[in-house]
């Protein structure tokens, strides 16, 4: 085990790959106030790294938290010590990455001619490349247009579906957060399924006759290559500032809409590092001064994962929207028909109630930008794999999200405002 570990971290730190071998992922429930605040305390020791892959909420929900092997001794006292019961939900980081790894590889020397396999993950080029291939398959349905770039200079690459003219538009982005893989490989299946079953799904055919669809598969492009080449586990943009070390803000919280509020952290080091002014991100930027110049966005939808929620306004405050009632009966319905297909529960609510206070995120900016329709997706799963979802949940994700895009899509065609 030992001589297992020092590999690891040998190979890790030589080809500066961050390893996560002897990591471990927790299953945490306070049960009470007292329990809560002490695990806040755990949460502000930096030098443990701790990772909250679920964030710690209020007494009886769970929290999921990865720990660096050579903080696992220090957490497992501390919980013990205070009683705080916990479960360990994942044995070994690395070996999920390692599977990881592997089936992306089994399913590629398996490729014989040019075909693009959505049940597996992509790196960044091959993703450009493939919705480059839509636009030839497709071309009076499908354009390319670039609505800006990122802070490293990449394309932000959208795919515009459209029977031509100007129609009033529903907004669709993914992988804001960039390791959460299974939301840019769910928005291509997407793609692929409004492309090729346009002549043959009067759904389909009957969405474009009223709308067009914006969809952006890599809405942080940086962080998706990052989180290909030297770190899985990346979150944020890689933006830098002079005068720190810690690199990127979490694009999640730099919207301008409670900018700076409860939920983010003004710490630049933090994976919710709200950033330094609202918009300062040039990938949230691209997309307001989009959404803004089209002036007829009527839903604002946004895929992330983990945690299976459909959510909607607000997370900045807990209060209500005056939309409560309607957008939670569309929430439900397209909650249930997401069920439909595989049984996969998902909860619905305003993210303030659902998961917790969280200021500047994309959907409450949209909502109150005026655009009512404005819903947040979390995917797969509920922890068992968290953030490494194995690559043969894929496609019964995207099929089963599918559901739940169309109803909502279907419900803003017949309900214009
Ligand atoms: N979760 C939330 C986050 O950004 C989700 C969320 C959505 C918050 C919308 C606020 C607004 O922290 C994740 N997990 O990122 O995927
Ligand atoms: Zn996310």
């Amino acid at each position: 085990m030992r001589s297992i570990l020092l590999f690891g971290f040998l190979v890790g730190y030589i080809s500066c790959w961050e390893t996560f071998v002897g990591h471990q992922v927790f299953e945490i429930t306070p049960r009470n106030e007292e329990e809560v605040t002490k695990l806040r305390q755990l949460e502000r020791e930096s030098h443990l790294q701790l990772d909250f892959w679920k964030s710690l909420t209020i007494p009886g929900k769970n929290v999921h938290v990865r720990i660096p092997f050579s903080s696992l001794q220090a957490v497992k006292i501390f919980l013990e010590s205070h009683k705080i019961p916990y479960s360990i939900m994942i044995e070994d980081v690395q070996t999920l990455l390692d599977k990881e790894k592997e089936e992306i590889l089994f399913h590629q020397t398996r490729k014989t001619d040019y075909s693009f396999n959505f049940g597996n993950y992509h790196n960044l080029e091959e993703i450009f490349q493939q919705m480059d291939h839509l636009v030839e398959q497709y071309p009076n349905l499908v354009s390319k247009l670039q609505i800006g770039h990122s802070f490293e200079n990449r394309p932000m690459n959208v795919l515009k579906f459209s029977t031509g003219g100007k129609k009033p538009a529903i907004w669709l982005d993914a992988g804001i957060h960039a390791r959460e893989w299974v939301t840019q490989a769910t928005a291509l299946w997407t793609a692929n399924k409004i492309a090729s079953d346009y002549e043959k799904d009067p759904s389909i055919k009957s969405l474009l006759d009223a709308m067009d669809i914006f969809l952006l598969p890599v809405t942080n492009p940086d962080g998706y290559v990052f989180s290909w080449t030297k770190n899985r586990m990346w979150r944020k943009t890689r933006s830098k500032v002079s005068g720190s070390i810690c690199v990127g803000v979490d694009p999640n919280r730099n919207w301008d809409a409670g900018f700076g509020g409860p939920g983010a952290s003004d710490n630049r080091c933090s994976d919710s590092y709200h950033g330094p002014s609202a918009n300062s991100e040039v990938e949230v930027k691209s997309i307001v001064d989009f959404i803004k110049s089209h002036g007829n966005i009527k839903a604002f939808i946004t895929l992330h994962s983990y945690s299976q929620l459909l959510m909607f306004p607000y997370g900045y405050k807990c209060s209500k929207t005056k939309d409560f009632n309607e957008l939670n009966q569309v929430a439900q319905t397209a909650a249930e028909n997401v069920a439909s297909l595989y049984g996969t529960k998902y909860k619905v609510g305003p993210i303030c109630s659902v998961i917790y206070q969280a200021s500047g995120g994309s959907i409450d900016w949209a909502y109150d930008y005026g655009i009512k329709y404005s819903f947040a997706f979390e995917l797969r799963d509920t922890g068992r794999h968290g953030f490494l979802l194995p690559a043969s949940q894929i496609l019964p994700t995207a099929e089963e999200t599918w559901l739940g895009l169309k109803t909502i899509m279907e419900y803003v065609r017949d309900h214009p405002y």
